[in-house]
Protein backbone atom coordinates (compact mmCIF):
# COMPACT_ATOMS: atom_id res chain seq x y z
CA UNK A 1 0.00 0.00 0.00
CA UNK A 2 1.63 3.58 -0.86
CA UNK A 3 1.13 5.84 1.69
CA UNK A 4 -0.33 8.93 0.80
CA UNK A 5 2.99 10.86 0.79
CA UNK A 6 4.45 8.80 -1.75
CA UNK A 7 1.21 8.80 -3.71
CA UNK A 8 0.94 12.42 -4.20
CA UNK A 9 4.91 12.73 -5.29
CA UNK A 10 3.79 9.93 -7.55
CA UNK A 11 1.38 11.76 -8.95
CA UNK A 12 3.51 15.13 -8.90
CA UNK A 13 5.89 13.00 -10.69
CA UNK A 14 3.44 11.76 -13.21
CA UNK A 15 2.53 15.41 -14.26
CA UNK A 16 5.97 16.68 -14.26
CA UNK A 17 6.75 13.57 -16.77
CA UNK A 18 3.57 14.62 -19.13
CA UNK A 19 4.60 18.17 -19.03
CA UNK A 20 8.13 17.35 -20.25
CA UNK A 21 6.68 14.75 -23.06
CA UNK A 22 4.01 17.35 -24.07
CA UNK A 23 1.54 14.42 -23.27
CA UNK A 24 -0.54 12.93 -20.94
CA UNK A 25 0.52 9.76 -19.82
CA UNK A 26 -2.60 7.48 -20.62
CA UNK A 27 -1.82 4.43 -18.50
CA UNK A 28 0.25 6.69 -16.28
CA UNK A 29 -1.39 4.95 -13.25
CA UNK A 30 0.47 2.07 -13.94
CA UNK A 31 3.68 3.52 -14.66
CA UNK A 32 6.07 1.77 -11.80
CA UNK A 33 6.92 3.98 -9.15
CA UNK A 34 10.72 5.20 -10.17
CA UNK A 35 10.42 3.88 -13.91
CA UNK A 36 11.50 7.02 -16.20
CA UNK A 37 9.21 7.09 -19.37
CA UNK A 38 12.09 6.11 -21.61
CA UNK A 39 11.43 8.98 -24.13
CA UNK A 40 12.78 11.14 -21.25
CA UNK A 41 15.43 8.34 -19.66
CA UNK A 42 16.96 9.22 -23.15
CA UNK A 43 17.23 12.85 -22.05
CA UNK A 44 18.12 11.75 -19.04
CA UNK A 45 17.80 11.63 -15.25
CA UNK A 46 14.87 14.15 -13.87
CA UNK A 47 14.39 14.73 -10.09
CA UNK A 48 11.15 14.20 -8.35
CA UNK A 49 8.67 16.51 -7.58
CA UNK A 50 11.56 19.25 -8.89
CA UNK A 51 11.01 21.32 -11.78
CA UNK A 52 12.32 20.54 -14.91
CA UNK A 53 13.89 23.64 -15.84
CA UNK A 54 16.81 22.97 -12.69
CA UNK A 55 20.24 22.45 -13.91
CA UNK A 56 21.47 19.04 -12.20
CA UNK A 57 24.62 19.14 -11.64
CA UNK A 58 25.38 15.24 -10.42
CA UNK A 59 22.92 12.39 -10.33
CA UNK A 60 24.73 9.98 -7.21
CA UNK A 61 24.69 11.86 -5.24
CA UNK A 62 21.74 14.63 -6.36
CA UNK A 63 23.05 17.90 -6.78
CA UNK A 64 21.05 20.34 -8.86
CA UNK A 65 20.82 24.11 -8.83
CA UNK A 66 17.92 26.93 -10.18
CA UNK A 67 18.53 29.15 -13.14
CA UNK A 68 18.25 32.75 -11.17
CA UNK A 69 15.15 33.43 -13.44
CA UNK A 70 13.38 30.87 -12.01
CA UNK A 71 13.94 32.08 -8.67
CA UNK A 72 11.69 35.22 -9.49
CA UNK A 73 8.93 33.80 -6.70
CA UNK A 74 9.26 36.17 -3.47
CA UNK A 75 8.64 32.74 -1.86
CA UNK A 76 10.74 29.79 -3.40
CA UNK A 77 8.83 27.25 -4.51
CA UNK A 78 9.47 23.26 -3.14
CA UNK A 79 10.15 22.76 -6.87
CA UNK A 80 12.62 25.09 -7.33
CA UNK A 81 14.68 24.90 -3.86
CA UNK A 82 18.15 23.75 -5.33
CA UNK A 83 19.27 20.24 -3.92
CA UNK A 84 22.57 19.33 -2.35
CA UNK A 85 22.88 15.70 -1.31
CA UNK A 86 25.71 14.47 -0.33
CA UNK A 87 25.08 10.44 0.14
CA UNK A 88 21.31 8.94 -0.89
CA UNK A 89 18.55 10.02 0.67
CA UNK A 90 16.77 7.37 2.99
CA UNK A 91 13.80 5.94 0.78
CA UNK A 92 10.30 4.41 2.11
CA UNK A 93 10.29 6.93 4.94
CA UNK A 94 7.65 6.33 7.62
CA UNK A 95 6.70 9.15 9.13
CA UNK A 96 4.50 6.76 11.35
CA UNK A 97 7.82 6.02 13.07
CA UNK A 98 10.03 8.65 12.70
CA UNK A 99 12.17 9.39 15.92
CA UNK A 100 14.33 12.08 16.71
CA UNK A 101 16.67 11.40 19.33
CA UNK A 102 18.51 14.47 21.45
CA UNK A 103 21.48 13.51 23.16
CA UNK A 104 25.32 14.58 23.74
CA UNK A 105 27.64 15.26 26.70
CA UNK A 106 25.94 18.30 27.85
CA UNK A 107 22.08 17.38 27.54
CA UNK A 108 20.68 16.88 30.94
CA UNK A 109 18.11 14.07 30.25
CA UNK A 110 18.33 12.57 26.38
CA UNK A 111 15.40 12.20 25.15
CA UNK A 112 13.50 10.27 21.76
CA UNK A 113 10.53 12.64 20.43
CA UNK A 114 8.56 10.77 17.81
CA UNK A 115 7.27 13.03 15.01
CA UNK A 116 3.86 13.73 16.43
CA UNK A 117 5.24 14.13 20.05
CA UNK A 118 7.29 16.94 17.83
CA UNK A 119 4.28 18.69 16.20
CA UNK A 120 2.13 18.42 19.18
CA UNK A 121 4.55 19.40 22.61
CA UNK A 122 5.57 22.67 21.01
CA UNK A 123 5.00 25.80 19.41
CA UNK A 124 4.56 25.48 16.19
CA UNK A 125 6.39 28.40 14.33
CA UNK A 126 6.81 29.36 10.72
CA UNK A 127 9.24 31.15 9.10
CA UNK A 128 10.83 32.07 5.75
CA UNK A 129 14.81 31.42 5.70
CA UNK A 130 17.56 32.09 3.12
CA UNK A 131 18.96 29.06 2.86
CA UNK A 132 22.12 29.05 0.44
CA UNK A 133 25.33 26.07 -0.43
CA UNK A 134 28.40 27.49 1.25
CA UNK A 135 29.59 26.62 -2.26
CA UNK A 136 26.91 28.60 -4.18
CA UNK A 137 29.46 30.54 -6.91
CA UNK A 138 32.09 27.67 -7.27
CA UNK A 139 32.61 27.82 -10.62
CA UNK A 140 34.33 31.03 -11.00
CA UNK A 141 37.60 30.20 -8.92
CA UNK A 142 40.64 30.05 -10.51
CA UNK A 143 42.60 28.11 -9.92
CA UNK A 144 39.18 26.18 -9.70
CA UNK A 145 38.06 24.37 -6.74
CA UNK A 146 36.85 20.79 -6.55
CA UNK A 147 33.26 19.82 -6.19
CA UNK A 148 29.96 20.89 -7.53
CA UNK A 149 30.32 23.74 -9.86
CA UNK A 150 27.45 25.82 -8.74
CA UNK A 151 27.05 28.75 -10.57
CA UNK A 152 24.18 31.02 -8.86
CA UNK A 153 21.59 28.70 -7.92
CA UNK A 154 22.62 26.95 -4.87
CA UNK A 155 19.60 29.33 -2.67
CA UNK A 156 16.48 29.78 -1.91
CA UNK A 157 14.01 30.87 0.43
CA UNK A 158 10.96 29.03 1.25
CA UNK A 159 8.76 29.41 4.01
CA UNK A 160 8.98 26.29 6.56
CA UNK A 161 7.09 25.07 9.29
CA UNK A 162 8.38 23.42 12.28
CA UNK A 163 9.30 24.35 15.80
CA UNK A 164 11.73 25.98 17.64
CA UNK A 165 15.06 24.04 17.78
CA UNK A 166 15.89 26.10 21.05
CA UNK A 167 12.09 24.67 22.47
CA UNK A 168 13.79 20.72 22.32
CA UNK A 169 16.95 21.26 23.30
CA UNK A 170 15.38 23.24 26.42
CA UNK A 171 12.93 20.26 26.91
CA UNK A 172 15.95 17.81 27.65
CA UNK A 173 17.97 20.64 29.41
CA UNK A 174 21.31 22.20 28.57
CA UNK A 175 24.43 21.70 30.70
CA UNK A 176 26.90 24.74 31.49
CA UNK A 177 29.19 23.08 29.67
CA UNK A 178 27.15 23.22 26.04
CA UNK A 179 28.97 24.31 23.44
CA UNK A 180 27.92 23.67 19.52
CA UNK A 181 25.24 21.24 18.54
CA UNK A 182 25.83 18.40 15.62
CA UNK A 183 23.49 16.81 13.57
CA UNK A 184 22.75 13.55 12.16
CA UNK A 185 20.55 12.12 9.31
CA UNK A 186 19.04 9.02 7.89
CA UNK A 187 20.52 9.20 4.52
CA UNK A 188 23.40 6.35 3.59
CA UNK A 189 26.98 6.84 2.55
CA UNK A 190 27.98 6.80 -0.98
CA UNK A 191 29.89 3.82 -0.45
CA UNK A 192 26.65 2.12 0.81
CA UNK A 193 28.34 1.20 4.49
CA UNK A 194 25.87 2.10 6.73
CA UNK A 195 27.54 2.84 9.42
CA UNK A 196 29.55 5.79 8.08
CA UNK A 197 28.17 8.77 8.55
CA UNK A 198 27.47 10.98 4.92
CA UNK A 199 27.74 14.41 6.88
CA UNK A 200 27.37 15.21 10.57
CA UNK A 201 27.98 19.46 10.85
CA UNK A 202 26.44 21.79 13.38
CA UNK A 203 26.14 25.30 14.64
CA UNK A 204 27.56 26.98 18.13
CA UNK A 205 24.69 27.44 20.89
CA UNK A 206 24.49 31.00 20.19
CA UNK A 207 22.73 30.06 16.81
CA UNK A 208 21.12 27.04 17.88
CA UNK A 209 18.73 29.09 20.57
CA UNK A 210 18.12 32.10 18.38
CA UNK A 211 14.35 32.05 17.78
CA UNK A 212 14.30 31.61 13.91
CA UNK A 213 16.82 28.45 14.18
CA UNK A 214 14.15 25.76 13.41
CA UNK A 215 13.83 22.16 13.13
CA UNK A 216 10.70 21.76 10.79
CA UNK A 217 8.59 19.21 8.39
CA UNK A 218 6.88 21.29 6.39
CA UNK A 219 7.76 23.44 3.38
CA UNK A 220 5.28 26.67 2.29
CA UNK A 221 2.80 24.55 4.38
CA UNK A 222 3.20 20.87 2.58
CA UNK A 223 5.33 17.67 3.83
CA UNK A 224 9.35 18.69 2.77
CA UNK A 225 10.13 17.70 -0.30
CA UNK A 226 12.07 14.00 -0.73
CA UNK A 227 15.12 15.43 -1.36
CA UNK A 228 15.04 18.09 1.03
CA UNK A 229 15.29 16.18 3.99
CA UNK A 230 10.95 14.44 3.91
CA UNK A 231 9.83 14.29 7.16
CA UNK A 232 11.75 15.96 9.14
CA UNK A 233 15.01 18.76 9.28
CA UNK A 234 17.46 21.70 10.70
CA UNK A 235 16.98 24.78 9.05
CA UNK A 236 19.22 27.40 9.49
CA UNK A 237 18.56 30.60 8.04
CA UNK A 238 21.93 32.70 7.06
CA UNK A 239 24.78 30.13 7.43
CA UNK A 240 25.83 27.93 4.90
CA UNK A 241 23.24 25.49 4.21
CA UNK A 242 25.28 22.30 5.50
CA UNK A 243 24.39 23.24 9.01
CA UNK A 244 20.55 22.93 7.61
CA UNK A 245 20.61 18.99 8.62
CA UNK A 246 18.57 16.82 6.36
CA UNK A 247 16.21 13.57 7.01
CA UNK A 248 16.90 14.62 10.61
CA UNK A 249 17.69 11.42 13.37
CA UNK A 250 19.61 12.72 15.80
CA UNK A 251 21.05 16.32 17.50
CA UNK A 252 24.07 15.87 20.07
CA UNK A 253 24.40 18.79 22.65
CA UNK A 254 28.65 18.84 22.53
CA UNK A 255 30.56 20.22 25.12
CA UNK A 256 33.24 20.94 22.51
CA UNK A 257 32.80 22.21 18.44
CA UNK A 258 31.14 19.94 16.79
CA UNK A 259 32.99 17.16 14.87
CA UNK A 260 31.48 15.19 13.03
CA UNK A 261 32.41 14.08 9.26
CA UNK A 262 32.84 17.76 7.20
CA UNK A 263 33.52 19.92 10.21
CA UNK A 264 36.98 19.65 10.04
CA UNK A 265 39.60 20.23 7.26
CA UNK A 266 39.25 22.02 4.17
CA UNK A 267 35.61 21.02 4.57
CA UNK A 268 33.18 24.68 4.54
CA UNK A 269 36.29 25.99 6.07
CA UNK A 270 37.84 28.88 4.51
CA UNK A 271 41.07 30.41 5.39
CA UNK A 272 40.97 32.75 8.65
CA UNK A 273 43.59 35.00 6.70
CA UNK A 274 42.84 35.59 2.88
CA UNK A 275 46.05 33.65 0.74
CA UNK A 276 47.01 34.21 -3.01
CA UNK A 277 45.09 32.41 -5.26
CA UNK A 278 46.34 28.14 -5.50
CA UNK A 279 47.91 28.56 -2.25
CA UNK A 280 48.41 25.92 -0.04
CA UNK A 281 47.09 26.17 3.43
CA UNK A 282 47.51 24.67 6.32
CA UNK A 283 44.67 23.03 8.14
CA UNK A 284 45.13 24.69 11.31
CA UNK A 285 44.76 28.29 9.57
CA UNK A 286 41.35 27.30 8.10
CA UNK A 287 38.47 28.55 10.20
CA UNK A 288 35.05 27.37 10.16
CA UNK A 289 32.53 29.64 8.27
CA UNK A 290 29.35 31.10 10.07
CA UNK A 291 27.22 33.73 9.11
CA UNK A 292 27.33 33.83 4.96
CA UNK A 293 28.03 37.21 3.20
CA UNK A 294 25.96 39.45 1.74
CA UNK A 295 24.36 38.17 -2.07
CA UNK A 296 22.36 39.49 -4.39
CA UNK A 297 20.31 37.66 -7.90
CA UNK A 298 18.72 39.47 -10.66
CA UNK A 299 15.85 37.35 -11.32
CA UNK A 300 14.41 39.18 -14.13
CA UNK A 301 14.70 39.59 -16.71
CA UNK A 302 16.49 36.36 -17.78
CA UNK A 303 19.92 36.88 -19.12
CA UNK A 304 19.62 37.60 -22.78
CA UNK A 305 16.45 39.85 -22.95
CA UNK A 306 16.32 41.38 -26.31
CA UNK A 307 14.31 44.46 -25.77
CA UNK A 308 13.43 47.87 -27.17
CA UNK A 309 15.96 50.69 -26.96
CA UNK A 310 13.27 53.36 -26.10
CA UNK A 311 11.40 51.49 -23.55
CA UNK A 312 12.14 51.57 -19.97
CA UNK A 313 12.73 47.90 -18.45
CA UNK A 314 11.55 46.59 -15.30
CA UNK A 315 14.08 44.89 -13.52
CA UNK A 316 13.84 42.68 -10.06
CA UNK A 317 15.57 40.10 -7.96
CA UNK A 318 16.41 39.41 -3.61
CA UNK A 319 18.96 39.88 -1.87
CA UNK A 320 20.09 38.91 1.48
CA UNK A 321 23.10 39.13 4.24
CA UNK A 322 23.44 36.31 6.32
CA UNK A 323 22.82 36.86 9.75
CA UNK A 324 22.23 40.61 8.91
CA UNK A 325 19.84 42.52 6.72
CA UNK A 326 20.14 44.39 3.37
CA UNK A 327 20.84 48.29 3.62
CA UNK A 328 21.02 48.75 -0.32
CA UNK A 329 20.78 47.12 -3.31
CA UNK A 330 21.88 49.06 -6.62
CA UNK A 331 22.34 48.56 -10.22
CA UNK A 332 24.55 49.54 -12.75
CA UNK A 333 24.54 49.32 -16.93
CA UNK A 334 27.69 50.59 -17.62
CA UNK A 335 30.03 48.13 -15.63
CA UNK A 336 30.18 49.64 -12.01
CA UNK A 337 30.63 53.63 -13.54
CA UNK A 338 27.37 54.34 -12.01
CA UNK A 339 25.06 53.21 -9.19
CA UNK A 340 21.21 53.55 -9.30
CA UNK A 341 19.79 52.38 -6.20
CA UNK A 342 16.86 50.52 -5.88
CA UNK A 343 13.59 50.15 -4.15
CA UNK A 344 13.96 47.50 -1.44
CA UNK A 345 11.65 45.85 0.76
CA UNK A 346 11.82 44.83 4.18
CA UNK A 347 12.78 40.99 4.87
CA UNK A 348 9.03 39.08 5.68
CA UNK A 349 10.98 38.36 9.03
CA UNK A 350 14.38 38.25 10.40
CA UNK A 351 16.80 35.86 7.94
CA UNK A 352 14.64 36.16 4.79
CA UNK A 353 15.56 37.47 1.09
CA UNK A 354 15.01 41.01 0.83
CA UNK A 355 13.29 41.81 -2.88
CA UNK A 356 14.21 45.11 -4.75
CA UNK A 357 13.27 46.29 -7.81
CA UNK A 358 13.91 49.23 -10.49
CA UNK A 359 13.60 50.34 -13.82
CA UNK A 360 16.38 51.13 -15.78
CA UNK A 361 16.17 53.88 -18.76
CA UNK A 362 18.90 52.45 -22.24
CA UNK A 363 20.67 55.57 -23.79
CA UNK A 364 20.67 53.89 -27.01
CA UNK A 365 20.41 50.64 -28.70
CA UNK A 366 23.30 48.26 -28.55
CA UNK A 367 24.72 45.74 -25.95
CA UNK A 368 24.38 46.34 -21.68
CA UNK A 369 24.90 44.56 -18.29
CA UNK A 370 22.78 44.78 -16.11
CA UNK A 371 25.32 44.53 -12.42
CA UNK A 372 23.15 44.40 -9.16
CA UNK A 373 25.12 45.27 -6.04
CA UNK A 374 23.49 44.42 -2.57
CA UNK A 375 25.10 46.39 0.84
CA UNK A 376 24.24 44.60 4.08
CA UNK A 377 23.38 46.81 7.93
CA UNK A 378 26.83 46.54 8.53
CA UNK A 379 27.69 48.75 5.19
CA UNK A 380 29.88 45.61 3.36
CA UNK A 381 29.25 45.68 -0.25
CA UNK A 382 29.33 42.65 -2.82
CA UNK A 383 32.73 42.65 -4.93
CA UNK A 384 32.33 43.30 -8.41
CA UNK A 385 34.52 40.06 -9.07
CA UNK A 386 35.23 36.55 -7.22
CA UNK A 387 36.49 37.99 -3.62
CA UNK A 388 38.99 35.70 -1.23
CA UNK A 389 40.07 32.59 -3.34
CA UNK A 390 40.01 29.51 -1.00
CA UNK A 391 40.90 25.98 -1.48
CA UNK A 392 37.20 25.01 -1.74
CA UNK A 393 35.89 27.77 -3.87
CA UNK A 394 33.20 28.68 -0.59
CA UNK A 395 31.45 32.45 -0.22
CA UNK A 396 31.92 33.74 -3.79
CA UNK A 397 29.29 36.82 -3.09
CA UNK A 398 30.54 38.71 -6.16
CA UNK A 399 27.73 40.99 -8.11
CA UNK A 400 25.42 39.01 -10.32
CA UNK A 401 25.47 40.43 -14.26
CA UNK A 402 22.76 39.52 -16.65
CA UNK A 403 23.06 40.70 -20.41
CA UNK A 404 20.38 42.71 -22.73
CA UNK A 405 20.42 43.78 -26.39
CA UNK A 406 18.41 46.84 -26.97
CA UNK A 407 17.04 47.25 -30.25
CA UNK A 408 15.95 50.05 -32.13
CA UNK A 409 12.64 49.09 -34.16
N1 LIG B 1 21.56 14.64 6.12
C1 LIG B 1 22.05 15.54 5.27
N2 LIG B 1 21.83 16.84 5.50
C2 LIG B 1 22.31 17.77 4.63
C3 LIG B 1 23.08 17.38 3.50
C4 LIG B 1 23.28 16.00 3.28
O1 LIG B 1 23.92 15.58 2.30
N3 LIG B 1 22.76 15.11 4.19
N4 LIG B 1 23.61 18.34 2.68
C5 LIG B 1 23.82 19.65 3.31
C6 LIG B 1 24.25 20.68 2.37
S1 LIG B 1 25.89 20.71 1.96
C7 LIG B 1 23.39 21.64 1.92
S2 LIG B 1 23.92 22.92 0.93
C8 LIG B 1 21.95 21.61 2.27
C9 LIG B 1 21.10 21.60 1.04
O2 LIG B 1 19.74 21.65 1.34
P1 LIG B 1 18.68 21.36 0.21
O3 LIG B 1 19.12 20.16 -0.56
O4 LIG B 1 17.37 21.19 0.90
O5 LIG B 1 18.65 22.58 -0.70
O6 LIG B 1 21.61 20.47 3.05
C10 LIG B 1 22.56 20.11 4.04
N5 LIG B 1 22.05 19.07 4.87
MO1 LIG C 1 26.27 22.75 0.78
Amino acid sequence: MVDKRSRRSFLATLGSYSALLGADIVFGKFLPTGLVPVALADEGFSIPDKDPGLLILNDRPVNAECPPHLLDDTVTPASRLFVRNNGIPPSNVDPENWQLEIDGEAVATARVFTLQQLKTQFETVSYQLTIECGGNGRAEFDPPARGNQWTTGAVGCPRWTGIRLADVLNACGVKDNAQYIGYYGADTHLSGNPDKVVISRGVPMSKAMEAESMIAWALNDEDLPVMNGYPLRMVMGGWPASVSGKWLRRISIRDRIHDGPKMGGYSYRVPCESVAPGADVPEQDMCIIESMPVKSLVTFPKSGLVHRADKSLALRGHAWAGDFSVKAVDVSIDFGQTWQTANLSKPANRLAWQHWKTQIEFPRSGYYEVWARATDSEGRAQPMVLPGWNPRGYLNNACHRIAVKAIST
